[in-house]
């Protein structure tokens, strides 16, 4: 990928000039320079003197003053005087956040550059990636780590082993850093718990996956980001996710890369949503699923996002489109949607949220291409309508790099 340009904090002038605070209305704060530091130190005293010093500097010959108008102007014209400045305010450039934008066009094309600039990010929302672990010191993830567990190798470090960084990948593509480098996630600001169930290869055991769900119930997560799936329905699994559901945890999983056939599990089941993966125009990502129980679309299409060894990469599928979703879901929970029908829990009301404001496509309605439609962060919030196509900057395409965990295969 191309390099990312880091964006300098630099000095900018405002214009707003700094009224002297006690003195007369006609006073102002200056800045005095002399072509010396002798000159400096002699004004300095005078000033002082007349009790309109504010401080002198140690190193260069500058003195700043409360002045009215004419003092300031007799200084303009004393042959000692470098300069007579008025004081003004100065500011920060931002940085240029908007290169991250454009590098996640995914999190753009679904709203989250407007989700972000109205303050929704997230927050302390607690999102579980049961995957192949995550590289927690990526820049672009340390400080959204949080935790969790490696059930492979039974220990506390789900350090990510994948080649292709698949659960690092899934994990910022749901809460990369806003900080001016690299990518930026759906939810800037959640929290990443690394649940690693899937080995180096992305071969996983049903033992491992089990733990990692109630791994998560044990450990409170809000949701759980399940780029994975088989094509048997595993009593084990299904029981591990509704319980995980009636517990209040959001559960959401890529349909698989099926190249149009039926959705695997975990996704198909009624506790999960399925997520299908669309591209830049929101078409169909052909290797998808084509399944009545496909709920949402997302963006899975050459998405770059973390690597292991603060590296970047473009991937393609399924796995790409689920932590879009979770993003979302994070964006909702954060900014504290409430338990409408009082059952106890908000997931139910997150996931109708998300059918509901889903940008339908293709057949009109729910379809077994896109489900409810393509996820909007910014309806979602109640933000308005991002004009289509919006962040989509750079055509021209890095080839894009196919994972396939879902069927355990690379
Ligand atoms: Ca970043
Ligand atoms: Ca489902
Ligand atoms: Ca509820
Ligand atoms: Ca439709």
């Amino acid at each position: 990928m191309k390099a990312i340009a880091l964006s300098l904090l630099t000095l900018a002038l405002l214009v707003a000039p700094l009224a002297g605070s006690g003195q007369a209305a006609s006073s102002r704060e200056y800045l005095v320079g002399f072509h010396d530091a002798a000159q400096a130190a002699d004004k300095a005293s005078f000033l002082e003197q007349k009790r309109k010093l504010k401080k002198s500097m140690r190193r260069l010959p500058v003195v700043s003053a409360v002045l009215d108008e004419a003092e300031a102007a007799a200084l303009r014209n004393d042959p000692r005087v470098a300069y007579v400045q008025e004081n003004v305010w100065i500011q920060a450039i931002d940085p240029i956040l908007g290169a991250e934008y454009n590098q996640s066009w995914g999190v753009t094309h679904i709203g989250g550059r407007t989700a972000h600039e109205a303050g929704k990010f997230g927050q302390e929302v607690r999102v579980a990636v049961l995957d192949t672990g995550i590289d927690y010191t990526h820049p672009d993830l340390m400080l959204r780590y949080a935790g969790g567990y490696d059930f492979v190798f039974d220990d506390a470090d789900p350090m990510d082993d994948n080649t292709n960084s698949h659960g690092t990948h899934a994990a910022g593509i749901i809460a990369a850093e806003l900080n001016g480098q690299g990518v930026v996630g759906v939810a800037p600001l959640a929290r990443i718990y690394g649940v690693k169930v899937l080995d180096g290869a992305g071969f996983g055991s049903l033992e491992w996956l089990v733990q990692g769900i109630d791994w998560a119930i044990a450990n409170n997560m809000h949701i759980i980001n399940l780029s994975l799936g088989f094509s048997s329905d595993f009593p084990a699994v299904r029981d591990a996710c509704d319980r995980a559901y009636a517990a209040g945890i959001l559960l959401v999983a890529s349909s698989g890369n099926t190249n149009q056939g039926e959705a695997l599990y975990p996704a198909a089941y009624d506790s999960v949503i399925a997520a299908n993966a669309t591209d830049a125009g929101d078409q169909f990502g052909e290797f998808s699923s084509i399944d009545a129980r496909i709920e949402l679309a997302a963006p899975g299409t050459s998405i770059v996002s973390t690597a292991r060894g603060n590296q970047y990469l473009s991937l393609t599928g399924t796995s790409q489109a689920a932590p879009h979703v979770a993003g979302v879901a994070a964006l909702l929970i954060a900014a504290g949607i409430q338990d409408a029908n009082g059952n106890g829990r908000i997931n139910d009301e997150v996931r109708l949220r998300l059918r509901h404001t889903a940008r339908d496509l293709g057949a009109g309605g729910h379809d077994p291409y896109y489900g409810y439609g393509r996820i909007d962060a910014a309806a979602a919030l109640g933000l308005g309508v991002i004009p289509p196509g919006d962040g989509r900057k750079d055509k021209k395409d890095k080839k894009p790099k196919k994972v396939d965990l879902i069927k355990g295969r690379r």
